[in-house]
């Protein structure tokens, strides 16, 4: 198995008031297993809940937050030999919607770039670094109360 490890990333990405755990993993071949969520269950036991498809390799580094605002944490995966994702929590710890968001990353950081109340994305690593804006939500000014 080609394994480095790639990123850890504590929440609760289910909801259920307990710590649940995504491993995002770098290897460079099939044997290596891929990235997926593990849903803590009883106190400190995990199952797999999901495998996460279409990052089958090279997941270089994680970051999570609530992209879409829409309550529950959503979690960005860069890739160095593939593209970078952003995956949508279905709100029960499940990542099945994802949108592509360039490619080539070693390192990934996440905040408010632009000051407008969403969570904006830098990436650095084989491609030039990248600063991808969330147009996701509209600004808060723009919502109707
Ligand atoms: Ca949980
Ligand atoms: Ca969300
Ligand atoms: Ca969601
Ligand atoms: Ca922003």
């Amino acid at each position: 198995m080609s394994f480095f490890g790639g990123q850890l990333l504590w929440d609760d990405f289910d909801g259920d008031g307990d710590q649940d755990v995504a491993v995002v993993r770098y290897g460079w071949d099939d044997s290596a297993p891929p990235d997926h969520i593990w849903l803590q269950q009883d106190r400190w036991k995990f199952r797999v809940s999901q495998v996460i498809r279409g990052n089958e390799q090279w997941g270089s580094d994680a970051a999570k937050a609530d992209f879409d605002q829409d309550g529950d944490v959503d979690l960005f995966i860069g890739q160095c030999g593939g593209d970078n994702k952003l995956w949508f929590n279905d709100g029960k710890g499940k990542f099945l919607e994802n949108i592509e968001l360039g490619s080539g990353s070693h390192a990934v950081a996440v905040g408010d770039v632009d000051s407008d109340g969403d969570v904006d994305i830098f990436v650095v690593g084989c491609a030039p670094p990248t600063v991808w804006i969330n147009g996701l939500v509209k600004p808060a000014k723009d919502t109707v109360p």
